[in-house]
């Protein structure tokens, strides 16, 4: 019998809905931003919006584990939620709008729930295993292009990029000649929330978190994308890179990364 996800989204959903409010008090104010490296930032609302979070997914789920981004996870079961509770942080703290709460469920590498929620672009996307994807309650699918010369791609960059070596640089310059464009926005959510409701094709990025990625994940599957490793094989949110695609053009996409690897 097929698993009925439906209710466990609500909850998700009503709780990056509730985040959103918390994190939406503090943009464009004057709340606390420190420096969680020389570049990364965290504010007092991405701990607000993350207890709040933990406090609706651990009252209703008790016996599942959270992973999130500025706390100690927690719990031991199987099912394991990823909570980011802002993505794009650096944006959110400059005023910028790209910025998301981004929830996920997951059994092992199998995408159960997720929801991205951007306050902010008054856009919220979800989905469930087997349920389809949303975007404000419409279904969305991944585009139809089907050739890089007509794909709209974004990306990422490490925020420690000034120490390391593999920057994607070379990568970026690839993409850059051969398709429509490559936005770099700053929020993986919601880059994958785009490439499942079609406004990009493509995203690739490495050096990754699992909360930046996992509900972002869950709903490019849904939306019936395809999401994989820079090799092509099936995507562990727990590894740190990352290609989503409509499916169609993924191939040609994997063998671009492969070149500006120099493989
Ligand atoms: C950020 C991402 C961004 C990525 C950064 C960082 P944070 O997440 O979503 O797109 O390029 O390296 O991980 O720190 O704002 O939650």
């Amino acid at each position: 019998m097929r698993e009925d996800w439906t209710g466990t989204l609500r909850v998700a959903e009503d709780a990056a809905r509730e985040a959103g409010e918390i994190v939406m008090r503090g943009f464009r104010s004057d709340g606390e931003v420190s420096r969680k490296g020389t570049f990364d930032l965290v504010t007092e609302f991405d701990f607000a919006s993350e207890r709040l979070i933990r406090d609706r997914l651990q009252a209703a789920f008790p016996e599942h584990r959270i992973v999130g981004e500025e706390q100690e996870a927690t719990g031991e079961g199987e099912l394991v939620w990823y909570v980011d509770p802002i993505d794009g942080t650096v944006n959110f703290a400059h005023g910028h709008p790209y910025f998301a709460v981004s929830i996920g469920l997951f059994r092992g590498m199998e995408p159960l729930v997720g929801v991205v929620h951007a306050p902010r672009l008054e856009q919220t996307w979800t989905a469930s295993r087997g349920g389809g994807a949303f975007c404000n309650g419409a279904p969305c699918r991944v585009s139809r292009r089907a050739s890089l010369e007509e794909a709209l791609c974004t990306t990422g960059f490490p925020s420690n990029m000034a120490t390391v070596d593999d920057t994607n640089e070379t990568a970026l310059s690839l993409f850059a000649r051969s398709t429509r464009g490559v936005r770099r926005c700053g929020s993986a959510a919601l880059d994958l929330a785009f490439v499942a409701d079609g406004t990009y094709d493509l995203y690739w990025e490495k050096s990754l978190r699992p909360w930046d990625i996992a509900g972002g994940c869950v709903i490019v599957s849904e939306a019936g994308g395809r999401i994989s490793d820079y090799r092509g094989a099936p995507a562990d949110v727990t590894l740190g890179e990352l290609v989503a695609s409509n499916g169609l053009l993924h191939e040609a996409a994997l063998r671009t990364i492969e070149r500006a690897r120099g493989r």
